[in-house]
């Protein structure tokens, strides 16, 4: 099964993928973390991420779509995987329609649905370094303006799922597992 999980900064994607993934077993493919790891590694990529992420842009699609495309080539990808962040863009969504082979579709785009002012709470009390209010308010500036598109562009296919984030861990994992049918 592959599945992209989808919401405003905070939203539970990426608490949510580590369960779905485990139950389906299935690789959890989160552009965030694979950025985090770029700038903490020091690479090429991770040099041109880090101002961007330090200040709650969003990295370029290109940058992105290079990263995913050698991910999701590798074997393990072959029985499914859950997309984690990616894409935020309608470039990233037209170059992720790209790199899937004929053979795979997204069965499911889950939209985790949150309330912006609980979500900035959320945010500070986790403490990573893109969490202070001043750079939280920029990603939700990113998402809003560059990564809300892609709800109607998953809308028309049909595959998009909405799902309410603002209840326990638990719950919102219940109301994933009865959209997806596990
Ligand atoms: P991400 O790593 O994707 O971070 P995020 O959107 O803030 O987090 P997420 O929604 O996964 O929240 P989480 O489960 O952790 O992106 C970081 C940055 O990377 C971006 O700003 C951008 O610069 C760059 N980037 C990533 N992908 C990109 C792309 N495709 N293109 C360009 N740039 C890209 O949850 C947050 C907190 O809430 C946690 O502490 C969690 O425990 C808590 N929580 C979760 N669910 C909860 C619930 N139901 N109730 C209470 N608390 C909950």
């Amino acid at each position: 099964m592959n599945i992209i999980l989808f919401g405003p900064p905070g939203s539970g994607k990426g608490t949510q993928a580590i369960n779905i993934c485990e139950s389906l077993k299935v690789p959890h493919l989160s552009t965030g973390d694979m950025l985090r790891e770029a700038v903490t590694s020091g690479s090429d990529v991770g040099k041109k991420a880090k101002e961007i992420m330090e200040n709650g842009g969003l990295v370029s699609d290109e940058i992105v779509l290079s990263i995913v495309k050698e991910r999701i080539a590798l074997e393990d990808c072959v029985n499914g995987f859950v997309l984690d962040g990616f894409p935020r863009t309608i470039n990233q969504a037209i170059g992720l329609d790209s790199l899937l082979e004929k053979n795979q579709k997204i069965e499911y785009v889950l939209r985790i649905k949150v309330d912006e002012e609980s979500i900035i709470k959320r945010l500070i009390d986790r403490g990573r370094s893109d969490d202070k209010p001043e750079i939280i308010k920029n990603r939700f500036k990113s998402y809003n303006s560059l990564t809300q598109p892609l709800i109607p562009f998953y809308e028309n296919r049909e595959i998009l799922f909405n799902i309410n984030g603002m209840q326990d861990i638990e719950k919102v994992f219940d109301d994933i597992k009865k959209v997806i049918g596990i």
